[in-house]
């Protein structure tokens, strides 16, 4: 297998991925910075089917409208030229220095009613290139001290906020859809709905919850210490995994943006199995960072890599589901089992408890002492990810 990525794959990659200059809090920039028409060209050379923006990576902050029309004119050439779409834009509410205490729950009541206008000016720019998905990174919603955010009363903001983003699109007859990014801290000390679990939980809370789902990203769950592919797996049962942001993460540290499939590679294979077996359409977004030691070759090395190692994976995860004896394992593990309701259909509580054979008469040593077989089924897994199964 070649491994060489084509626009059916549906791989994506921000403006600021590959753009991004390596500037960090210890040093400089690394690179000059590039012309998002050139990524749009390298990318779909490299294979690639979208590529997404903040407005202010495609559009400089400060522009005026003729600069503006001026860019948007020439990047939606380029996009005709490569056949790149635009499956998703999102808005930096996290560069200026307005927005140091956050966009939409700032407690300056000025930033967060010019938050709502910058997001609603380029959602109308997003729709125009043809995006389904709005992405919405609170990096900024947060607080590093005490008594300095009323956290309810934040919520309360950010709830209006997305209510009138809703209610905007609404009006409108747009066809998008927002989608929550959650992450645990960084740029704050502490960021509002810092887990796909509290982003699903806020959602449920909005005027039209059936407008927003979550764009989960690896490196954020990870930096909290939890399972990426759980996360997914519940987004996804929730009917909520809207669009999702691979990169790779050692950790609990720093947010690292490695590319894909660098970082935890065990739960990276899982995601690219539970991605492709579980329902999910939409992009494989890549947001993830060159490191600051790359020079452009290194950039495009880093970009290629991403695609290459989804499908490597990819690959390895569908050789794991269709080997014969992966498939005995799973049964020995009792996944069938799993998969059955706990109930018969129709039985009652007063059913349950009229069966004697679930608690009176239920041999629970018997039970107790019977394997579940998951170390052989994980050690399947192991072999087909290292390619050490014949
Ligand atoms: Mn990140």
């Amino acid at each position: 297998m070649s491994y060489q990525p084509t626009p059916a794959d549906k791989f994506s990659f921000g403006l600021w991925t590959v753009g991004w200059q390596g500037r960090d809090p210890f040093g400089d920039a690394t690179r000059p910075a590039l012309d998002p028409v050139e990524s749009v060209n390298r990318l779909a050379e490299l294979g690639a089917y979208g590529v997404t923006f903040h407005d202010d990576d495609l559009i400089p902050f400060g522009s005026t409208d003729a600069e503006r029309d001026a860019v948007v004119k020439r990047f939606k050439a380029a996009l005709d030229s490569t056949g790149l779409v635009v499956p998703m834009a999102t808005t930096n509410l996290f560069t200026h220095p307005v927005f140091k205490d956050g966009g939409f729950t700032s407690n300056d009541r000025e930033v967060r009613r010019y938050a709502l206008r910058k997001v609603i000016r380029n959602v109308d720019l997003a729709v125009e290139l043809g995006a389904k998905t709005y992405v919405a990174w609170g990096g900024r919603e947060g607080a590093e001290s005490g008594a300095a955010k009323d956290v309810r009363a934040a919520l309360d903001r950010f709830k209006e906020a997305f209510d009138l983003l809703g209610e905007y699109v609404t009006d409108q007859g747009y066809d998008i859809r927002f989608a929550i990014e959650p992450k645990p801290n960084e740029p704050r000390g502490d960021i509002l709905l810092p887990t796909v679990g509290h982003a699903l939980a806020f959602i449920e809370r909005l005027e039209r919850p059936e407008l927003f789902g979550v764009n989960p990203e690896v490196g954020h769950e990870q930096m909290a210490g939890l399972n990426f592919p759980h996360a997914i797996a519940q987004a996804l049962w929730s009917g909520k995994l809207f669009h999702i942001d691979l990169n790779g993460q050692n950790g609990i540290k720093y947010d690292q943006d490695l590319r894909f499939g660098a970082g935890d590679l065990r739960s990276a294979f899982w995601l690219v199995d539970l991605l492709e077996t579980g329902g999910y359409e939409g992009p494989r977004h890549f947001d993830f960072k060159p490191p600051r030691t790359e020079d452009f070759d290194g950039v495009w090395a880093s970009a290629a890599g991403c695609m290459r190692n989804y499908l490597i994976l990819k690959e390895r995860a569908a050789a794991f589901r269709a080997d014969p004896a992966v498939q005995e394992a799973l049964t020995a593990a009792r996944l069938d089992e799993l998969a059955t309701p706990t109930l018969a259909a129709g039985e009652t509580h007063a059913a349950l408890l009229a069966d004697r054979s679930a608690y009176e008469d239920f041999d629970v040593d018997a039970a107790a002492a019977r394997g579940l077989a998951f170390e052989a089924l994980d050690q399947l897994a192991i072999d087909h990810l290292l390619g050490a199964r014949d």
